[in-house]
């Protein structure tokens, strides 16, 4: 078999025990790699109703076919298990050298069960897999962990580390690699950290199976060039995402005091130009070649790289429009291992549930010093405050009560985005659809839809954008695992994926093809959160109740007084079950299943719930 290594590694952290095991040429077929391996896995392998942060979970580490491969921004990985936030599937995709590394110790996929007795660092080289002692670096942040893993493995190791919010099992820890990459928002890194699984360095040096190696090469070397010429012409790599951030405040869309309002005169000391005009790095993930990693110093002069989703929630969310609080903010986050989204959304929702008497404590929207220290109890769940907003801003809610959900900004669990969909009714359906929770990375269809569709209709078109969009970037890049931005950013041809897919594998594939496993992922997770929640209706693909309240209107500004209307979400809605071929509680139909190749796995999921 070309393009894939053929095996999967799974290792035992309690037995101490490994084994490789070979998959079928029709498995890679069916679910081509990353997200595709990692959902097939565990809806294989998890019985229903387990603690997601109990042993029996497992934590799956998948990377695709061109995955690695000297290629326009491979470098791409998959970090998946049962969320602790949601209790759904859930995933992230970071890049790290684990990528490559991967690969050439000979796997695609990494299966990791059970729990160590003690802190430990797993070690992969070629044929090697050791079990080593972790307790040197056990409470310790990511970044001397890191330094820690470098000193002795060299920097061209691939590492993927946890800081202390996961071994503190907060839920929406993430999962770290390289100088800022993070990844796994629903709770991967808490997964990690339950298992006292600190690190995994990984060290490979086989050559990838290629069908087309000299053709490869030649293509591969061809398009990192042509992408990095784009990027010198756009200048995308000088800001990267943060550019976003003055036209989401133009539009109205972006995230102020917990979501309250939607824009804010002084975003712009928070924005992209301003992060452009103090960068002291650039990082970036391996084979890339329009690196988004930008990097300035905090309020303590420590290097702090910055998305736009760190900005926007660590920043406006806040109410904090100094850059270099924000940035410390954001390092904070990235050394204990927080989730930037959640970590940000949760913080704001703890200033909003205090400003409304929900909550106790003393914490005011711009209160720098106040973050600051909620945020260290968070990492550690020092008192009842960090303790509970460890659980994140869903559990919090509950906790607090007094009416707090209503403004817990939140799908299925996972807090929301830097996008505040008050009035753009197709992102909020992204949001809502989202298959691990809110998500904006499964369909950002927020630019097309603001600039050329009218923002108020919840027209069908908006649905089928939202399939689209998904088919893509949650199906198509989860799948082959590669980086998107060099499409989205630098607008390079989807058609340049299939021919790195077929000069590796051999196969001969159009793009078209990718859509039923596409179609296929996404059916089989909703399949894995209907086990979970045999219960569940369309109820669980909405938007937070606030994007909804009339009094959480605007007061002024371009969208004063309007709000998104229930009826029509549902409608909307309906669309998007319509062309995905789900019945009326947004599960997939027996056809819809049968379809899709799916007719085990549907009986499977019969057994918990009825199918229509
Ligand atoms: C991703 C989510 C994002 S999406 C951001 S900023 W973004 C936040 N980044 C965090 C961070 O940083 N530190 C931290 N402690 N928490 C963070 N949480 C947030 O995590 C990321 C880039 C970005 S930057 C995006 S959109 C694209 N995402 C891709 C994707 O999902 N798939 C894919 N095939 N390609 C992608 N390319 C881009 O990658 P999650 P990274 Mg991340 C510091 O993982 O769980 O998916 O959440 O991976 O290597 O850091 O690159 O405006
Ligand atoms: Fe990584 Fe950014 Fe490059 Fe994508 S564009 S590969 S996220 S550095």
């Amino acid at each position: 078999m070309h393009g894939w290594m053929g095996q999967i590694l799974r290792v035992d952290l309690t037995a101490k025990t490994w084994r490789r095991e070979a998959f079928t040429e029709e498995f890679a077929h069916t679910w081509i790699g990353g997200r595709g391996f990692a959902v097939k896995l565990l809806y294989d392998e998890l019985l229903p109703g387990i603690d997601p942060l109990g042993p029996e979970n497992k934590l799956v580490v998948a990377v695709g076919p061109i995955s690695g491969i000297s290629a326009p921004n491979t470098g791409k990985t998959v970090v998946a298990a049962k969320s602790p936030m949601t209790g759904g599937y859930g995933d992230g995709n970071l890049g790290t050298r684990v990528t490559e590394k991967l690969r050439k110790a000979g796997y695609d996929a990494l299966i990791i069960e059970g729990r160590a007795e003690a802190p430990t660092l797993l070690y992969i080289d070629d044929e090697k897999v050791e079990f080593l002692p972790a307790d040197e670096i056990w409470g310790k942040g990511t970044y001397e962990t890191n330094d820690w893993i470098y000193a002795r493995y060299g920097k061209g190791a691939g590492v993927l580390n946890i800081g202390q919010a996961g071994e503190n099992l907060v839920r929406y820890a993430v999962i770290r690699s390289m100088e800022g990459r993070a990844g796994g928002r629903p709770g991967m890194g808490a997964v990690m950290g339950s298992k006292l699984l600190k690190a995994i360095v990984v060290k490979g040096s086989r050559p990838i199976p290629q069908a087309f190696p000299a053709e490869m090469k030649v293509l591969g070397r061809d398009d990192l060039r042509a992408v990095h010429a784009l990027d010198q012409k756009s200048g995308w790599s000088k800001q990267g995402t943060t550019g976003v951030l003055p036209w989401c405040n133009e539009v109205a869309a972006l995230p102020v005091d917990n979501f309250r309002r939607t824009h804010h005169p002084e975003a712009w000391k928070v924005d992209g130009e301003r992060l452009e005009a103090a960068t002291v790095a650039v990082y970036g993930c391996p084979n890339c070649t329009m690196q988004c990693g930008i990097a300035m110093h905090d309020d303590r002069g420590r290097e702090s790289e910055l998305d736009y989703e760190n900005m926007g929630l660590l920043g406006p969310n806040l109410g904090l429009f100094d850059i270099a609080q924000v940035a410390t903010l954001n390092y904070m986050c990235d050394d204990y291992g927080i989730d930037t989204i959640s970590g940000g959304g949760v913080l704001g929702f703890y200033a909003d549930a205090v400003a409304r008497g929900a909550a106790p404590g003393s914490l005011r929207f711009g209160d720098f010093k106040g973050f600051e220290a909620v945020l260290t109890a968070i990492a550690h769940r020092d008192g009842e405050v960090g303790d509970i907003l460890a659980e994140g801003t869903l559990r919090a809610a509950r906790a607090f009560g007094h009416g707090s959900e209503e403004y817990a900004m939140q799908c299925k669990g996972l807090e929301v985005s830097a996008y505040n969909c008050k009035f753009i009714p197709g992102m909020a359906l992204a949001f809502g659809v989202s298959p691990i929770g809110a998500h904006h990375k499964e369909s950002w269809i927020i630019s097309y839809e603001i600039q050329q569709t009218p923002r108020e209709s919840y027209g069908r078109d908006k649905a089928q954008k939202v399939v689209d969009l998904q088919r893509i970037r949650g199906g198509l890049f989860e799948a082959i695992v590669s980086c998107r931005f060099p499409w989205i950013e630098e607008g390079w041809g989807l058609e340049h994926y299939p021919k790195y897919f077929n000069a590796v594998t051999g196969l001969e594939w159009q793009l078209e093809d990718f859509w039923p496993s596409s179609d296929r992922i996404y059916a089989l997770i909703k399949l894995f959160w209907l086990r979970e929640f045999p219960d569940t209706d369309r109820k669980a693909d909405y938007p937070p109740h606030a994007w909804f309240d009339p009094a959480n209107a605007d007061t002024e500004g371009p969208i004063a007084g309007k709000i998104l209307e229930y009826d029509k979400y549902d409608s909307l809605l309906q669309h998007y079950y319509d062309i995905r071929g789900y019945d009326r509680r947004g599960i997939p139909t027996r056809e819809t299943l049968e379809r899709l190749g799916l007719a085990a796995e549907a009986r499977a999921a019969e057994a918990f719930a009825a199918l229509s």
